[in-house]
């Protein structure tokens, strides 16, 4: 190519180079095309280096021509490379070294890290774990307790029922779980129950129309008040410190007795009063007692001196003294700020 015909076929080569490349499939030929037309020893390497040879008349119109050639056939080339590189498979383009998007992490419900630390203090005290249905007949959550129709002690719970009859009811505690479980398991026992309850109760800052209880039972020979008293005093200092102290009231339920309400050092005052105490320094926090004769009878427990005690919490009441939250409706509204407190 270091003549003045071969200057003239340098539109043959370009023509060549141009059909070469609409013919391309992949990258690797493309970096081919490129080698053989403008590699070192390539094509237009040669073409140029021809041009010293030429007259000197020629030379200007045919630096000229190469050089338009060349870009020429440049342009065309990253055109292509450019389509190449678009029809990619998608695995070939994925690009590993950009930093992924960091999930979200999600955190526990602060009524289920409650509900578990609960679990987990009774288990030590070897207490199994029972659950029941959240819709309960009526001898489930009021007969078998010791509350025949029209017992004016029914009042004590707002009840949403679910027939006409009144046969069929969201549960109002978890109290109907003993009787439940006292059907299937003879004495000894020793239970826990925790889950959902249902009453007809205005949304306040204390108040919610459906929230959680644990129910605790131990029934065997020989138990007693006493042992009532050690189990509810070691549980309260588990969740709440050594340091809280322990109030036992006379109180009333159908299902117990004799009945106690069951009351801690305010935790946020440590008994000396507040606005979240009332100003009594104490906090109620269980409903408890021994379990009524009647109860073993409509549970099928006969066996001569048996004895039992019973206790019930409300979960959320637990949760905001433990926590230091002030409306019992902040579990309920699923706001982010809230709930990423307790990751
Ligand atoms: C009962 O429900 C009894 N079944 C407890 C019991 C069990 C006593 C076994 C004796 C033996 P009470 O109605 O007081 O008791 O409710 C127990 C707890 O549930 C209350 O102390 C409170 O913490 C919680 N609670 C009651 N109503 C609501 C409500 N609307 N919202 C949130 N928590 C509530």
């Amino acid at each position: 190519m270091c003549d003045e015909k071969s200057l003239e076929n340098l539109e043959k080569v370009v023509e060549g180079a141009v059909k070469e490349l609409e013919e391309m499939k992949d990258s690797s030929e493309l970096e081919q095309w490129r080698i053989k037309y403008f590699g070192r020893k390539g094509i237009f390497a040669s073409i140029t280096s021809s041009i010293p040879r030429l007259s000197s008349e020629l030379r200007p119109a045919a630096g000229t021509k190469i050089n338009s050639a060349k870009k020429q056939l440049t342009r065309m080339f990253e055109e292509k490379l450019n389509i190449l590189q678009k029809k990619k498979s998608p695995e070939v383009d994925v690009n590993f070294t950009i930093p992924g998007i960091v999930p979200e992490r999600a955190s526990l419900h602060p009524i289920t890290l409650v509900s578990r630390e609960i679990v987990a203090i009774f288990q030590k005290l070897g207490f199994g774990i029972h659950t029941g249905p959240e819709i309960e007949t009526d001898f489930y959550n009021f007969e078998a307790l010791n509350m025949p129709e029209d017992h004016p002690a029914r009042d004590m719970w707002d009840t949403f029922y679910l027939d006409e009859k009144k046969r069929f009811l969201l549960r109002t505690h978890t109290s109907p779980v003993q009787v439940r479980v006292m059907q299937k398991i003879s004495p000894p026992l020793r239970i826990i129950a925790i889950g959902k309850t249902f009453r007809r109760d205005a949304f306040d800052a204390s108040h919610s129309p459906v929230f959680h209880q644990v129910e605790g039972l131990m029934v065997d020979t020989g138990i007693t008040f006493s042992n009532l008293k050690a189990v509810l005093v070691f549980f309260l200092k588990e969740l709440f410190g050594s340091g809280v102290r322990v109030r036992f009231l006379p109180s009333y339920f159908p299902f117990t007795e004799p009945s106690a309400e069951i009351s801690i050092s305010c935790v946020i005052c440590d008994g000396k009063g507040c606005q979240t105490c009332g100003n009594a320094g104490w906090l109620e926090i269980l409903g408890a007692g021994m379990v009524h004769p009647e109860v073993f009878r409509k549970s099928g427990v006969e066996c001569k001196n048996i004895t039992g005690f019973a206790f019930g919490a409300g979960i959320e009441r637990i949760a905001m003294l433990k926590y230091g939250i002030d409306d019992i409706r902040q579990f309920y509204l699923n706001d982010m700020r809230f709930l990423r407190q307790f990751g």
